[in-house]
């Protein structure tokens, strides 16, 4: 049985590529896909979002636009990073798909409570806003949920200041409530997703599946790659999204720890700081787990793979 996830996301050139890793895996059955404001305004990466459809031919999946700010701070993006378009370099198609009419805050809870108990993983790739509101308002969604594999976050590394990861940062208070819930969690942060550098070898090897799709995810990269130099120092970009995905696919790509989890609120050094307590042992009711090593083989093989079942697409 495929595993039901739920993605919520701000493409974002990772969160494509996340999107892309979810549609091309038979492991996954993809339930909904909907998305928050981050890495640029909610109307750019809905757009992005429905963009990416129409490269993967992603049709009878509902896609839903939440929340245009943060529960309680003021926006930030990261232009910087990811462009004015949230997701500049390949050309982007005119949508083929229509937004579902509701919001992703309602889309979310109708989608976990449609279905079975303990069956939808729910996998968030931006900012927590949208996650949080679900679960304050059906709060049974947060026994019904199998689990929240989420890309933010860090123990030992920071991206948006010295200790915190931009996810976490740019709405602490909506990740607090989703990292204090009582539903298993595991936080796929900085750490591991620093390791999922997308070197010349992966470069080439996307460029050798020779579709459409494979190369939008060359371009996507390449202008992640110059930005991630630019602006952060890297030689090659770390592409944070897809692992979270990739974990739910085959848990053994990465290894995990069972540690109790926080977020900072009230640090003036610390906002949106991460917290992972690794005193052993962990509390017998603890439920959060961090990654740790990434098995950079299998991770990108998962990548390629997924990118030659989607095929060749016309656009
Ligand atoms: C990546 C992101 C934001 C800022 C930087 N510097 C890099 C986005 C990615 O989409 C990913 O989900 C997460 N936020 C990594 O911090
Ligand atoms: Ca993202």
């Amino acid at each position: 049985m495929p595993h039901k996830i739920i993605l919520d996301c701000d493409p974002g050139h990772d969160d494509a590529v996340a999107l892309l890793l979810a549609h091309g895996s038979p492991e996954i059955d993809l339930l909904a896909v909907t998305t928050v404001v981050g890495n640029q305004t909610l109307e750019k990466v809905t757009r992005n979002a429905l963009a990416i459809a129409r490269v993967a031919n992603i049709t009878g999946v509902p896609f839903a636009a939440g929340c245009d700010r943060p529960l309680v701070r003021t926006i930030e993006n990261a232009p910087d990073i990811h462009g004015e378009s949230g997701m500049d370099g390949p050309e982007l198609p005119e949508p083929a798909i229509e937004l579902d009419p509701r919001h992703a805050v309602d889309l979310i809870i109708d989608t976990v409570m449609a279905h079975e108990p303990g069956t939808v993983t729910l996998v968030p790739t931006g900012g927590l806003t949208n996650i949080a509101l679900a679960v304050r308002k059906e709060p049974r969604i947060a026994g019904r949920v199998k689990e929240v594999v989420l890309m933010g976050g860090g123990y030992h590394v920071g991206n948006w200041s010295a200790v915190a990861e931009f996810n976490i940062k740019i709405d602490p208070e909506a990740a607090h409530i989703v990292f204090n819930e009582k539903w298993p969690l595991t936080m796929v942060g900085l750490d591991l997703t620093h390791q999922a550098l997308a070197t010349d070898e992966v470069a080439n090897r996307i460029a050798a599946v020779g579709t459409k799709p494979a190369k939008f995810v060359g371009e996507l990269l390449e202008f992640f790659g110059q930005t991630y130099k630019d602006a952060q120092g890297f030689d090659f970009p770390p592409v944070h999204d897809p692992c979270a995905v990739a974990y739910v696919i085959d848990p053994s790509v990465m290894t995990t720890r069972r540690v109790p989890l926080d977020v900072e609120l009230t640090g003036t050094l610390t906002l949106g700081m991460t917290v992972a307590d690794f005193r052993a042992p962990a509390p017998d009711d603890c439920t959060t787990s961090v990654a740790v090593d990434l098995d950079h083989q299998k991770f990108w093989d998962l990548v390629v793979d997924s990118l030659e079942r989607i095929g060749e697409v016309d656009l």
